[in-house]
């Protein structure tokens, strides 16, 4: 904890890059894990653009459920810490592979949201884009041309939105040091973004409650909960 302190204390230029898991105590569960959306749902039959294809119904069906749960859900101390370092210039920016919109919610203003975002919908045929403000009921259908929405989220095999990504680079390129919370690190190409600062001489911090794939390129893997260990740490500063 102490070693991660010193390295955030000491950056020029901190972001973060945030996954599931900072949202978990917040009861937003978690995509791969014991109690994971993936355990009872597969991924490959929802989050894909061929799945949407071939049952449109089911597919809404699963994120309007999502955006129920969600709705119901706040931020937690994570969240809020980071929004915290964020006002005191400690945090430049948050790159984040979360759809749950509770990074803004808890007050971070520069967030990129890497996979989208869960309330937005785009027109499978048409350039309409929209928001839901409430969970969606049936298959939303386009007002200008009256053919399907869809969740505009990043489904697997589709490209992340290149506008996003030049920022993210901009933001990886500036980085001396990246924090990691609570992702898996095994979805591409987010999980390799904190190999970028890493092999132009950054460093990166990783909190999780489990070793994942980017434990040993970390300089400082700090075992336990989001919500607990950034308010530590905070307090270490
Ligand atoms: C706690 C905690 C607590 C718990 N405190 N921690 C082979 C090799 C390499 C790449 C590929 C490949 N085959 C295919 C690909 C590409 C594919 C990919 O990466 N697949 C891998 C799975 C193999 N990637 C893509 O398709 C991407 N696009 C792309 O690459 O475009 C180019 C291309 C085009 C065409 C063909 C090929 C390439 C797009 C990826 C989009 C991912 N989308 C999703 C759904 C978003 C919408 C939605 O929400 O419905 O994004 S999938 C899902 O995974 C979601 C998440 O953002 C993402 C990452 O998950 P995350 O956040 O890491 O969550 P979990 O659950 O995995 O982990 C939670 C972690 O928290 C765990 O580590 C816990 O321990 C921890 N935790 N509680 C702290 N309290
Ligand atoms: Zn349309």
């Amino acid at each position: 904890m102490k070693a991660a302190a010193k390295i955030i204390s000491g950056a020029e230029y901190l972001i973060a890059l945030t996954g599931a898991g900072v949202s978990r105590e917040s009861n937003v569960p978690t995509f791969r894990g014991v109690d994971g959306l993936w355990r009872n749902y597969d991924p490959m039959q929802l989050a894909t653009p061929h799945a949407f294809a071939r049952d449109p119904k089911l597919v809404w069906e699963w994120y309007s459920w999502r955006q129920a749960l969600i709705a119901e859900c706040d931020p937690n101390p994570a969240h809020t810490t980071l929004a915290e370092w964020e006002a005191n210039a400690i945090l430049r920016c948050l790159i984040t592979q979360n759809v749950d919109g509770l990074h803004r919610r808890a007050g971070s203003e520069k967030v990129l949201e890497v996979h989208g975002d869960l309330w937005a919908t785009k027109c499978s045929s048409c350039g309409y884009r929209g928001r839901l403000d409430s969970p969606a009921v049936g298959i939303p259908l386009c007002p200008e041309c009256n053919s399907m929405l869809r969740p505009n989220v990043v489904w697997f095999g589709e490209s992340l939105n290149r506008d996003i990504m030049t920022r993210v680079h901009e933001e990886l390129s500036l980085a001396d040091v990246i924090l990691v919370v609570g992702t898996s690190a095994l979805v591409q190409p987010a999980a390799s973004f904190p190999l970028v600062v890493k092999y132009t001489g950054g460093k990166i911090v990783e909190t999780n409650i489990e070793h994942t794939p980017l434990t040993p390129a970390s300089d400082v893997h700090v075992s336990g909960k989001a919500g607990e260990v950034l308010p530590l740490l905070d307090q270490l500063l």
